[in-house]
């Protein structure tokens, strides 16, 4: 009955509590604790056996060495809670400045795209698409092309089917968007006014101005009464738009098979505002669209009679263009998919 009395043993326990770790802490609350196999427990039921006048006291001890253990617990407990908190809480820093995500950005040729045919589209101009795979018929002789045009060479287009006669059955990758306009014209009467956003491919290499396979934005409305000023205004109101409202325009003539009279727009440099550099070759000027009235030819083979219906139309380049705004020197760039070119024009969240 010794052990009954003797609260050595459990006294030392006690103090022990204060040193140990969580597992440890965890296995001696039950060990001392525990309703059946607890060792407290254990010596209740034990003071049975002792003599009377002792049990008492005895029982006394017990149940204050049991509220001890109990405090004992929970303080340390509490102790390896606020250790493991500290832990946690000096692992991360505060103060550290984030870590910046990307965020895609639209590709600048998409870009410029965009922004030109919404310019279009608030003037009143309808989007028209059309087929890449196109024939000789609408891609070169609906649009006033001679015969021998170096254009229709098989060193410039790229043919499909060049075995058939008939010039509608020969098929080709389009060399420019204006069969879609050629399309738009015999679909059905006037007015027009359209815009063609699109591929267009030419049997070129890739260098640092060319590319196989490119974009072409044109443009064409058709009218009653429609002349010249109706270009320049309408042209010289979308360069303002896109590249500020002090761009200066002027037209020089030039020449296309399907416009008669062609004239080029040119705008003060993007990069040096007109001083002279080496982009615009020191003439302060880029050109930035082809455009003239629609020849009568052309009309006259979509069955409009020229004396009723009048139109003009463009063309332009969105690589090009895109070029000539940001500065790009190789077209080439504008293919890569190289995040160290394309992430100058996407912005950090
Ligand atoms: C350029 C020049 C141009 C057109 C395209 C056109 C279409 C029809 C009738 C008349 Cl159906 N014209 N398109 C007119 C003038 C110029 O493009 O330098 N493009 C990049």
């Amino acid at each position: 009955m010794a052990d009954t009395y003797d609260l050595t043993s459990l006294r030392d326990r006690l103090d022990r509590v204060a040193s140990l770790d969580a597992s440890a802490l965890e296995a001696e609350e039950i060990a001392v604790l525990g309703r059946k196999q607890g060792e407290l427990n254990a010596r209740l039921k034990a003071l049975g056996s002792i003599p009377i006048e002792q049990r008492r006291e005895a029982g006394a001890s017990l149940n204050t060495l049991k509220g001890e253990f109990e405090a004992a617990f929970a303080a340390r407990r509490e102790v390896l809670r606020a250790a493991s908190r500290d832990a946690a809480r000096s692992a991360i820093d505060p103060t550290m400045p984030g870590r910046a995500a990307w965020v895609g950005s639209r590709h600048p040729v998409t870009e410029v795209i965009d922004e030109i045919v919404e310019i279009f589209r608030s003037l009143g101009f309808t989007v028209a698409l059309g087929p890449e795979v196109e024939n000789e018929e609408l891609n070169f002789h609906a649009l006033n092309f001679p015969p021998d045009h170096p254009a229709m060479d098989m060193h410039d287009t790229l043919y499909l089917d060049q075995g058939r006669d008939a010039p509608a059955e020969r098929l080709l990758l389009r060399t420019h968007t204006s069969p879609v306009q050629i399309r738009v014209m015999r679909g059905g009467p006037p007015p027009y006014r359209v815009v063609i956003p699109g591929m267009v491919y030419r049997n070129d290499p890739f260098d640092p101005s060319h590319a196989p396979a490119f974009s072409q934005i044109e443009g064409l409305a058709v009218d009653r009464g429609i002349t010249f000023v109706d270009l320049k205004a309408t042209l010289t109101h979308f360069a303002r738009r896109f590249l500020g409202a002090d761009t200066r325009v002027r037209f020089r003539p030039s020449f296309f098979p399907f416009t008669e009279p062609s004239a080029e727009m040119d705008v003060g440099c993007l990069l040096c505002g007109g001083e002279g550099c080496s982009a615009c070759k020191g003439t302060g000027w880029m050109e930035i669209l082809g455009c003239g009235m629609v020849h009568e030819q052309v009309l006259k083979g979509c069955d409009l009679d020229p004396e009723e219906w009048t139109g003009w139309a463009f063309g332009m380049g969105p690589q090009r263009i895109a070029m000539l705004r940001y500065g790009v020197p190789d077209i080439r760039l504008l293919y890569s998919g190289d995040m160290r070119f394309l992430s100058q024009f996407g912005r950090l969240a």
